[in-house]
């Protein structure tokens, strides 16, 4: 009868604590499912930061025409500017500093490509010097300006 009773004693230990651990184990289940739900979605490092995404960077204005020309070289702006224009800039956009497009300031231009940037010579305009031309490249986020957005 007492071994009886011990037996009963150690099943029923047995079974109590078989009972808490299918407790944990679907606690577990029920709060570590969720968590995971949660944390999936990652910070994007800054390398994976997605390049189909342009938007303008800051106005540049480096020069005045008041010498051989308005000069506003992508080299000399990338000197000055370190860091600020990105290396494979997918546009470029030119305006005189009251806002005029290239076009409708319609003076003769040497310069205005994504390879050497933007050039007005005094030269080669017939009785006049250059306008003063300010120029904004279209970059990943993470180099654009304020006034950015497209
Ligand atoms: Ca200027
Ligand atoms: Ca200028």
């Amino acid at each position: 009868m007492i071994k009886l009773l011990g037996v009963a004693i150690v099943a029923g230990l047995f079974f109590a604590e078989s009972d808490q651990l299918a407790i944990e184990a679907a606690h577990a289940k029920l709060f570590s499912v969720p968590e995971l739900l949660f944390t999936v979605p990652t910070k994007p490092t800054p390398s994976a930061c997605p390049t189909n995404i342009q938007c303008w960077t800051d106005w540049f204005d480096r020069d005045n025409p008041s010498g051989s020309g308005d000069w506003e070289t992508l080299r000399s702006l990338r000197r000055e500017n370190p860091g600020k224009i990105c290396p494979e800039p997918r546009d470029m956009e030119v305006t005189t500093l009251s806002g005029l497009s290239v076009s409708a300031a319609g003076e003769v231009i040497f310069r205005n490509d994504l390879t050497d940037g933007f050039v007005c010579r005094n030269q080669d305009q017939a009785d006049r010097m250059c306008n003063d031309y300010r120029v904004r490249f279209s970059c990943p986020p993470q180099y654009c300006g304020l006034q950015g957005t497209v």
